[in-house]
């Protein structure tokens, strides 16, 4: 867990035989137009599902993710052929969607899986260790700070790996498709995972819950000093993912230390500006980064937000309490302050001020966003909140975007809507326009788990299940 919090990445060998890969491989060699099957590249060749069904692949999406983690709909088959040239570095979107705030915490992950060996001549997948938390993506990135993600290579890693193996990384990791000089195809599937539940304990093997540091030997590409830099974010990461358990003891900041922190909230190199961010909020300086919340530089708002999202609420009544103003009041700090304070599960605090959010088309659609997120990981619900999210996902005029976080929220929500009209809501977003709200929706029914909505997801998937025998030469 330590080296993925500090990397942003696994590479995994799956136990399934090496016969099993080298299938897949010759199934894709046979039948080329299989690329470009997309979401359907499971459902073309459903053998596939074994190998997220591998006790080492699927432990590991559990440890991370929490036991009751999801694939996603979405599902790409990466085809690198002789020839091809490397991409920029970037990290993805949701699917053609941006989202102005991410996921620091290990909320979603993606699985790139490898039947065949994969050689540095082949085009790996290139990755940029440890940039998962930052807030500039190299490929879109349009303002002045240095974007020195694109040329600094020094902890820069290739994933070459032997057949089979799966490299899971944190979905906001930097990385990019490389160069193919052999002569062979390599193809990559990716398959993406999320967290479904706020973690209440370890999810792993956790022999300490309390941080205790980097354990020896750790494995990383990075330099001691971006590791340092580190450091803050991933102990607040461990506390979480531990639920949040441990008596903290935060670190001090002698006077001028604390200085220092607070001028590299400004400095070029985002490495200094988010350890800087970090550092202050587990001291406690949730002051400072409420006022940078509202920085008119998206990369300063940001930081400040990401790094409110580890400040130990749980002790300081008073400090989720200023969060909770900030969110209610219509500003620049809203969305941030929104964010932060549902990252640590105290939407309760603004139930009321989400509902209207997320209900009215009068509200700027981020802040929309965030609050049905914020409304889906509540963990109490009444009707109107369940209304407030289905009229989010099923809004005729929305953004589709703010309708998919209604209907992922669902998910999340899932456990804590017994007795709730919520079936209701999810049976008409299966018949949805949008891919990701059916798909959605469909989990959310399993996820509710009552024999009616475990039936409407069964006929719902039988009417739709993919014949993968079926082609046009080979109609029945
Ligand atoms: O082909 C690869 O290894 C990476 C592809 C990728 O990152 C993308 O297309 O988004
Ligand atoms: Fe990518």
């Amino acid at each position: 867990m330590k080296s993925f919090l500090l990397n942003g990445f696994l590479v995994l060998k799956p136990q399934l035989p090496e016969a099993f890969h080298k299938f897949i491989f010759n199934a894709m060699e046979a039948n080329p137009p299989a690329e470009k099957s997309g979401n359907n590249c499971l459902p073309t060749l459903p053998a596939l599902n074994q190998v997220f069904d591998d006790p080492v692949v699927s432990g590991a999406l559990s440890s991370l993710l929490g036991p009751s983690f999801g694939m996603h709909p979405h599902r790409a088959v990466h085809l690198s052929r002789p020839g091809k040239n490397q991409q920029q570095w970037h990290r993805d979107t949701f699917w053609g969607y941006k989202l102005p705030i991410r996921y620091p915490h290990p909320t979603m992950v993606m699985a790139m899986y490898y039947p065949q060996e994969t050689t540095l001549k082949m085009g790996p997948t290139g990755i940029k260790p440890g940039t998962q938390y930052f807030t500039i993506d190299p490929k879109r990135y349009q303002g002045s700070l240095p974007n020195h993600f694109v040329s600094d290579s020094s902890s820069d890693k290739s994933v070459i790996c032997p057949a089979g193996s799966v490299c899971i990384i944190h979905y906001d990791l930097i990385h990019k498709g490389t160069a193919n000089t052999s002569t062979q195809n390599r193809y990559m599937f990716k398959f993406q995972f999320y967290r479904n539940e706020f973690p209440q304990k370890p999810s792993w093997n956790c022999s300490e819950v309390k941080w205790t540091g980097w354990p020896k030997g750790l494995e990383t590409s990075l330099s001691m000093e971006e590791v340092q830099c580190l450091e803050p974010i991933c102990c607040s990461l461990w506390n979480w993912l531990c639920g949040s358990v441990t008596v903290f003891d935060p670190p001090t900041l002698s006077a001028k230390d604390h200085q220092t922190m607070v001028s590299l909230l400004d400095a070029d190199s985002e490495w200094s500006r988010f350890r800087a961010a970090f550092q202050l909020s587990l001291c406690g300086d949730i002051s400072l980064l409420i006022t940078r919340l509202s920085h008119p530089d998206a990369q300063f708002s940001l930081c400040a937000a990401y790094a409110l999202s580890a400040a130990p609420l749980q002790y300081h009544k008073e400090w989720s309490e200023s969060l909770a103003k900030v969110a209610k009041a219509p500003g620049d700090a809203q969305m941030g302050a929104l964010w932060a304070l549902s990252e640590w599960g105290y939407q309760h605090l603004i139930k009321d001020t989400l509902i209207e959010m997320a209900q009215s088309p009068r509200v700027n659609t981020s802040i929309r966003q965030y609050a049905v997120q914020a409304l889906g990981g509540s963990k109490q619900f009444d009707q109107s909140m369940v209304d407030a999210l289905g009229e989010a996902m099923l809004a005729e005029k929305a953004d589709d975007q703010l309708r998919m976080m209604a209907a992922m929220a669902f998910n999340t929500a899932a456990p804590y809507l017994k007795g709730t009209n919520a079936q209701a809501w999810l049976s008409r977003g299966l018949g949805d326009y949008h891919r990701y709200i059916q798909g959605y929706s469909l989990e959310a029914l399993l996820r509710l788990g009552t024999p009616e909505a475990s039936q409407i997801a069964l006929n719902y998937l039988k009417a739709t299940r993919w014949c993968p025998i079926t082609t046009a030469n080979n109609p029945f």
